[in-house]
């Protein structure tokens, strides 16, 4: 089923599990100003470090001192890649320096080594939601041209250094959040307010889906970099797939469907993908009275900067329609429409294997490259039995039921390079800033109110996902 070389493996981001917020010559990153949160209250971004609030990226699970552990662990499960995040406020802490910090270009060193020790391929995001905070303050972030760069210098600077260390990049971390005002923050580093709750900023939609081109041109300049500094490169765009189902057949559903679909996921692909901007953003536009500044040099970037592969994140599903008054449900990113056939995790994210598989269908009906899984998991409260054990079945039965409908879209013939399971170990929620909501196959011993030894320990999915590795996705018992 699944084919010989496949890349097997986990994911993490620096800003959820690094710490080290401010050692090594790092200066804060956007995620640095994020305040703890939960289901029910919103993180928040405060433009000041405030000393009575909570700021979980601060020490996360402390990756930065545990590296060498946590990869040993990664090789003892047998993963063939190991997808992480560069803190780009670790190689540039101000986002404008001229050169890079050489401690932080030294602790990636560290970090591929520690890899290549094990044989095993790093996939590397050069943005995952980590603007360093003076590119926001001081210049708007991606809302001003300038940054691009900045971004270019900082890609360079990353992929001439670790040229003969990492073969697989992705640019920007779920890129297409940008379409949607939570996007503003994490994507896109504008703040609108001094203070403001990411699930709900004050948006600019003319002002974001400006910053969104020039986010595009950034990524473009990455990949046409990437390629000129080594032809073995492969560069990857990272989006967050939400597949959406109309809520009934009436056509006014499937219609709605249809164009959400358009936008939120097949846009930024479209740019990334083919290198020009998609019919249907111009018509879109228009809709919303938006005028996007393109400069002359724009197009011919953008087709100089298409990416090898296409990589996204799947954690669940959710229904649309244009009727009132049906039940909502929780996401990653975006709520939608309870599906009566689907049952949903703890934080409301509804359960959908076969949805990848139609998902893998039809993004590769559509572009017909190589496809990378880098984002899929169940998050749940874990308990740590009497044995000292952590018997996390749901999550095994979750990643179980994904990876049988990834093998079923393989013989449907659809080209999948990998699958990085979210997360490796457990970290701070990119959503609600909590621990308690746990992705990882190792469990680290850190609760909400920041107490915790930092121990890692290998949960039941742990020793499950070794055998899947092991046996090539054969044996998912
Ligand atoms: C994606 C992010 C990850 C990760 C994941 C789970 O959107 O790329 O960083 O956090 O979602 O989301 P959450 O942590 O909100 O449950």
């Amino acid at each position: 089923m699944f084919p010989n070389g496949f890349l097997w493996g986990a994911a993490v981001a620096a800003n959820q599990c690094e710490g080290a917020w401010n050692i090594g010559g790092k200066k804060e990153s956007i995620c640095d100003h994020l305040t703890a949160g939960s289901l029910h209250k919103n993180r928040r971004f405060t433009s000041e470090i405030l000393a009575d609030e909570k700021y979980p990226s601060h020490e996360a699970v402390d990756f930065y001192h545990h590296y060498q552990q946590d990869i040993a662990l990664l090789a003892e499960m047998g993963c063939k890649v190991f997808r992480l995040s560069i803190a780009w406020s670790r190689i540039f802490p101000n986002g404008d320096d001229e050169t890079p910090s050489e401690e932080g270009l030294r602790f990636y060193d560290n970090v591929f080594d520690e890899c290549r020790r094990y044989h095993m391929e790093p996939l590397v995001t050069l943005s995952h939601f980590e603007i360093p905070h003076n590119l926001v303050k001081r210049y708007g972030g991606f809302a001003n041209r300038e940054v691009i760069t900045f971004f270019e210098r900082y890609a360079k600077t990353v992929l001439e250094r670790y040229k003969d260390k990492v073969k697989y990049w992705l640019t920007f971390n779920e890129i297409n959040f940008g379409t949607m005002p939570m996007g503003n923050l994490e994507v896109l580093g504008i703040i609108n307010q001094e203070e403001e709750e990411i699930a709900n900023p004050l948006d600019d939609m003319q002002l974001r889906f400006q910053a969104l081109h020039h986010v595009f041109l950034a990524s473009a300049r990455a990949v046409k970099a990437a390629h000129e500094i080594n032809p073995d490169f492969k560069v990857g765009c990272m989006i967050a797939h939400i597949t959406m189902y109309p809520l009934t057949c009436r056509p006014e559903d499937l219609l709605l469907q249809q164009e959400l679909d358009q936008i939120i996921n097949n846009f930024c692909a479209d740019v990334q993908v083919r290198g020009a901007y998609p019919y249907f953003a111009f018509n879109y536009f228009q809709k919303h009275d938006l005028q996007i500044l393109f400069e002359r040099e724009d197009q011919q970037i953008l087709k100089e900067g298409c990416v090898d592969f296409y990589s996204f994140s799947y954690y669940m599903s959710n229904c649309v329609t244009t009727e009132e008054g049906h039940e909502t449900t929780m996401g990653n990113l975006l709520g939608g429409v309870k599906n009566p056939y689907l049952k949903a995790s703890e934080w409301g994210w509804q359960v959908d294997p076969k949805g990848i598989r139609y998902t893998l269908n039809k993004i590769y009906d559509r572009y017909g490259i190589p496809m990378f899984v880098v984002e899929n998991g169940l998050g749940a409260v874990d308990e740590i039995d009497g044995s000292g054990e952590i018997q996390d079945d749901y999550r095994i039965a979750y990643l179980k039921e994904h990876i049988l409908e990834m093998g079923r879209a393989l013989e449907d013939q659809v080209d999948l390079m990998g699958y990085t399971v979210w997360s490796a170990m457990d970290l701070v929620s990119s959503g609600t800033g909590e621990m308690k909501k746990r992705y990882g196959l190792i469990h680290v011993d850190k609760d909400d109110t920041g107490n915790g030894t930092l121990k890692r320990t290998r949960k039941k999915s742990f020793y499950w996902y070794r055998k899947v590795i092991e046996t090539n996705g054969e044996d998912l018992e």
